[in-house]
């Protein structure tokens, strides 16, 4: 990895890997308090493709994402106290303190939401990428995933219409080997899934793990390609999560994956590799500015209060 000779894309990525990091680790050490109110899926170690997809986004396109959404959520620029807010279940969270960590939003940063449920996410982003379509507006959709999803019937209705209307959407499949305890050798038939994509007349790579600026410059390419209008492409991001599939703890009790594969990635930390190439006085200032920003989010979200019982049926269904 070397610095780009403008290392602004470095100070930038760090900074937002920096801020996803340590919510999390703050999610974890709160977490025993049962302040937390919901089910958590962390993306420590995968903090690395939401940060580099996301740089090269506008405010005004839009990202769709999964219950491992609080890196896509925080890369895109949403709301961390209504973030921290929505995990204790305050009325101030970013929706209302009514959804948790699995769904959040934030329409304003165009964080159009995550799902429980997986694959369903892309058709959403499908619609929505049709809907600017047109509309003829030049903003993109960006469509994240786990490579369990491209198993789902969802996910190849929605790239075969999308590539048939040549809609403007990046398919960023985030490959961490898992879904949940089953290895990706175990679950997928055929060659692999750039070319299950490519089946689709979709452009598609396959982007390694361990250096957030090539990953920053290989996406920035496809996102580059699909705004000037030659439809939509597909990248396979290698990465790799850390801790448990849901929950915050570590899971090597399970003995489902070996642990010199997990030991290797943490040795291989894209964090810390990207750190090092920072000038270390502009690594404490990053940090400093970032874990402020934290202490303030958490002591915003605790001092909210719950939703009122009135609440109840409000926002749940439309009018
Ligand atoms: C349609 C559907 N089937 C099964 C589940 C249960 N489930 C939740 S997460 C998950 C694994 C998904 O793995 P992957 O898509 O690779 O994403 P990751 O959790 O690794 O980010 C499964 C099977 C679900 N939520 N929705």
């Amino acid at each position: 990895m070397e610095v780009p000779r403008n290392s602004g894309t470095a100070e930038r990525l760090y900074r937002s890997m920096y801020l996803i990091r340590r919510v999390e680790e703050e999610i974890i050490r709160l977490y025993p308090s049962d302040k937390i109110k919901s089910p958590v899926h962390l993306s420590i170690g995968q903090e690395a493709v939401s940060a580099a997809v996301c740089d090269h986004l506008e405010r005004s396109d839009y990202v769709f994402g999964t219950y491992r959404g609080h890196a896509l959520y925080l890369a895109k620029g949403g709301d961390l106290p209504r973030m921290m807010a929505e995990l204790y279940g305050k009325a101030h969270g970013a929706a209302r303190g009514k959804a948790g960590s699995m769904h959040l939003v934030d329409v304003d940063v165009g964080m159009m939401g995550t799902s429980a449920i997986v694959a369903t996410g892309i058709s959403n982003a499908v619609g929505a990428a049709l809907a600017l379509k047109m509309r003829r507006s030049t903003a993109i959709v960006v469509c994240f995933f786990g490579e369990g999803a491209v198993d789902e019937g969802s996910f190849h209705e929605s790239i075969n219409f999308a590539s048939l209307k040549r809609l403007p959407i990046v398919f960023v499949c985030e490959n961490n080997f898992y879904a949940i305890y089953s290895h990706v050798k175990d679950r997928l038939a055929g060659p692999g899934l750039v070319e299950r994509a490519r089946s689709y007349g979709v452009t598609a790579e396959r982007i390694e793990d361990g250096d957030a600026l090539a990953c920053h410059a290989a996406v920035g390419s496809a996102i580059e390609a699909v705004r000037r209008g030659e439809g939509p492409r597909f990248l396979e991001c290698m990465t790799y999560r850390w801790r448990d599939h849901v929950g915050p703890g570590e899971d090597r009790q399970y003995h489902y994956r070996p642990e010199a594969e997990l030991d290797l990635k943490i040795r291989n930390d894209n964090l810390a590799a990207l750190g090092r190439l920072l000038p270390s006085d502009l690594k404490q200032l990053i940090e400093a500015e970032e874990e402020a920003r934290i202490a303030a989010a958490i002591d915003w979200a605790e001092k909210g209060e719950f939703p009122a019982a009135s609440e109840i049926r409000n926002h749940v269904f439309a009018d």
